[in-house]
């Protein structure tokens, strides 16, 4: 660890790098150097790590992934490197507000959701136990979209993280690699040379991400699509400005902007494109360390282990055969073997519109050669295999969950109840072929961000109360639990719950134009808008009690603010028509006298990590309501019951283990299993019957037809109250009355603050399973085969 003093590091780096006086300097430039201090603290670990990496000759794990959701950077490092009191300490002593330099950050959206969000609990994971590891992904210029909310409309405008410097990563201009497309494949024997037609530079760009208390650090390499030629001097002599810039311009484009949809196939040419772009420079990359220090390439599953954050990166099956048969010459049946044995592949989703394809004609297109290669991966397994035909390619279409399949020698869901499913439906037939491939990792969420960091208050508690060897060993977290019948200490623990709340309060009414009560039940739904998630179910139920509190205003309500907070997807016009009506029905409930001191809702727009760290502290009451067997584990549903929110809820994804460890008298479940869910589709008419069945149900879709919430513009919701009584697909009909029945469980629940602070304090202390170190460990043992190297 570095012997200097923080803040005079930050005084050196504020005038040598950034060459500022301090008399003058704005927020960004304290930010900075402040960064840059924390950095170089930071890089003393990564050598150190990448040294014992090397020495112990170690397996690597490589975690392929299109989308990382880091988030900011600075209090992470901060917190892992145990730097908090000092910098409170240098800022203070500097006369500058520490929370303001640490919001100034942009957040790093390279990520949708889910999936991106686990890959940067992954990789924070990964240094925390000391596993050697590369993320690889792309260096986006614009990650996910800005959402705004404009007359209760979502806006979309481009995000610029790299607008300002960035000021964690390490550009490689070393690291520079052709990455090819198209052209001719010229065949000799059984293998063949490949002349692409055009080609684009991959630069690396490296991010160190440390783990707790800085015993080590990996390595997050994202590429940045470069042109080979600067620009075209020719045509640029010849007076031709726009067109000499042109070529440069196009290579860019393929890591110009993150794709903005989520469980969503974005059936596009340059989509395809980014996915070969990052796989084969990621899969040059590590041949080349391999190769480094190694010179027998059979050996190399010994090595290196790739997981494949679900099939954005399939490609890296026929890539890496292609690079050890046709370029090293290994038979083709063992490079099949060779790779197979590297590589292994996440499925996050069984919703069929999310299941990547591609057509045979672009494909071969733009990659001539692995178009046959996929026909003889799946020829030898139709051999090795030959009672059954299944296979990458058919229909005129290359399926890359079937491609990853076949070429993964495991394959894992992140749920138990989407593993099983998987078994059951998607990979029904490989899996009978391949018994032992499947395997179950639900995933977990860093206990680093999601407690320790994003909210001091309770994690100060914790630490008091057990120690602080919960932070890296979240099990211990069970330790609460001999407190919870001390009533001084469950006392501190609601107190810090509603000083979160305040907090939170204060916030809204600086940004958002109203502080809510304090005193009300924060009931949270924050994720990416979709209708499997049903947002929807959340608002009907709204408006169903907004009417009933109207008809009867005495009859002790349990003060509720409802919170929304999520981005659709632009073309998704189905998500964007939901917020819309969440926008409409909070300007008419809020402004309703009457029901005005029980129920209040607001949507928050764009949704982002640092948004999450600020409203999962302050929330009570955690909505985790997707159809059952479409939600293919949550990570978001973790992060509340570590925070002291229980959750109502279907028997969904990961809600199923969560309920399991909490207890199911600590968890509000309601709705439909998977099994009849499944059953209830047959059913002709299931969403009238469900409307017939319930009048409360029937008055809020009615309400919504009609135009309540859109005065002077009555049609604007009526597409979602037909889409709620008529095909209904995701059964927000069917499930409601169950749902309403269990929100007045809640509602009763919450009135009594002991037995509620109680029942949040047992979501706290039983859900240290779902730690991502725990996932982790399950991916190191069960499919890497690496080791810890603390
Ligand atoms: C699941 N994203 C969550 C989470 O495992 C789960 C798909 C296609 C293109 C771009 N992004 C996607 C996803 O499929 C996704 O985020 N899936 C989510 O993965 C982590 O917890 O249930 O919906």
């Amino acid at each position: 660890m570095s012997e200097t003093l923080l803040k005079d590091d930050i005084l050196r780096h504020l005038t040598y790098t950034l060459g500022k006086d301090p008399d003058h300097a704005q927020t960004y430039d304290w930010r900075m150097a402040l960064s840059f201090a924390v950095r170089d603290r930071i890089v003393e670990s990564w050598f150190a790590a990448t040294r014992k990496t090397y020495d112990a000759d170690a397996k690597r794990v490589y975690y392929l992934s299109m989308e990382f959701l880091i988030g900011r950077l600075l209090e992470d490092g901060i917190i892992n490197l145990r730097l908090l009191d000092e910098a409170r300490e240098a800022f203070e002593t500097l006369g500058l507000d520490f929370q303001t330099v640490v919001e100034d950050e942009p957040d790093a959206a390279l990520g949708n959701g889910g999936l991106g969000r686990l890959a940067a609990c992954f990789l924070e994971s990964l240094s925390t136990l000391g596993v050697p590891a590369y993320g690889y992904g792309i260096r986006y210029e614009h990650g996910l979209f800005k959402q705004g909310i404009v007359g209760g409309r979502q806006v979309e405008t481009p995000e610029t993280w790299l607008s300002q410097q960035h000021a964690w990563e390490f550009e490689r201009p070393e690291v520079r690699l052709p990455i090819g497309f198209g052209g001719k494949v010229k065949v000799t024997g059984e293998r063949a040379v490949w002349t692409p037609a055009e080609a684009v530079d991959a630069e690396g760009f490296d991010t160190p991400i440390v783990g707790w208390q800085g015993k080590w650090a990996n390595t997050l390499r994202l590429w940045s699509a470069k042109a080979q030629e600067p620009f075209d001097l020719n045509r640029f002599n010849e007076g031709a400005y726009a067109a000499a810039a042109e070529p440069e311009a196009l290579a860019r484009t393929i890591s110009r902007v993150l794709y903005p949809d989520d469980s969503t196939e974005a059936g596009k040419e340059l989509r395809l494109k980014q996915e070969y772009f990052f796989t084969a420079a990621s899969l040059r990359d590590i041949l080349r360390r391999y190769d480094s220090t190694h010179n027998d390439i059979t050996q190399l599953p010994k090595r290196v282990a790739i997981q494949l954050n679900d099939t954005h990166p399939a490609i890296a099956g026929p890539e890496l055969v292609r690079l050890l048969h046709d370029e090293r010459g290994m038979t083709f049946d063992d490079a099949v073997e060779t790779a197979r044995a590297c590589l292994s592949y996440t499925n996050h989703t069984l919703l069929p519109e999310a299941l990547e394809s591609w057509g045979e004609g672009l494909f071969g297109r733009l990659l001539p050669r692995h178009l046959t290669l996929v026909d003889r991966i799946d020829a030898a397994h139709a051999k090795a295999n030959p009672t059954r035909k299944v296979a990458a390619r058919g229909d005129g279409q290359v399926k890359m969950g079937e491609l990853s399949f076949i070429m993964a020698h495991k394959v894992n869901g992140v749920s138990a109840l989407h593993t099983g499913l998987m078994k059951e439906t998607v990979f029904e037939e490989l899996h009978r072929l391949h018994l032992e491939r499947i395997v179950n990792q639900t995933n977990g969420v860093t206990p680093r961000r999601w407690l320790l960091s994003c909210n001091p208050r309770l994690s100060g508690l914790i630490t008091e109360s057990i120690g602080d060897a919960w932070v890296d060993d979240l099990e211990q977290l069970k330790g609460l639990e001999s407190h919870i019948e001390d009533a001084a200490w469950l006392d501190a623990y609601h107190a810090a719950k509603q000083d979160n709340k305040a907090e939170l309060s204060n916030w809204m009414g600086q940004t958002q134009g109203f502080a809510a009560d304090p005193h009300m039940m924060f009931d949270v739904q924050i994720k990416r808008m979709h209708e499997y998630k049903r947002q929807h179910l959340n608002i009907l139920e709204t408006i169903a009690l907004w009417q009933e509190i109207r008809d009867n205003p005495n009859a002790g309500w349990t003060p509720r603010l409802k919170l929304f907070a999520g981005k659709a997807a632009p073309s998704y016009y189905f998500a964007k028509d939901i917020i819309r009506l969440i926008n409409d029905v909070a300007e008419i409930v809020n402004a309703d006298p009457v029901t005005s001191p029980y129920l209040k809702v607001a949507f928050i727009p764009n949704y982002n990590v640092s948004l999450a760290e600020k409203l999962i502290p302050a929330a009570d009451l955690s909505e985790q309501i997707s159809t059952a067997g479409k939600e293919a584990s949550g990570t978001g549903n973790m992060k509340f019951a570590l925070n002291g929110a229980p959750t109502i809820g279907t028997l969904d994804g990961a809600n199923v283990e969560i309920r399991e460890h909490v207890g199911e008298e600590n968890f509000f479940l309601f709705g439909m299993t998977a099994q009849e869910v499944m059953d209830r589709r047959s059913v002709a008419d299931h969403a009238a019957q469900a409307i017939a069945a319930d009048p409360r149900l029937a008055r809020a879709v009615e309400a919504v037809r009609k135009g309540t919430f859109a005065p002077g513009d009555t049609d604007r919701h009526a597409g979602i109250a037909y889409n709620i009584a008529g095909p209904d697909y995701f059964l927000v009909a069917s499930d409601f009355s169950d749902y309403w029945r269990v929100q007045r469980e809640v509602d009763s629940a919450f009135a009594d603050e002991k037995g509620w602070a109680r029942m949040a304090a047992l979501n706290t202390a039983r859900s240290g399973w779902f730690s991502s170190d725990r996932t982790i460990k399950g991916y190191v043992s069960d499919i890497w085969g690496a080791s810890s190297l603390l």
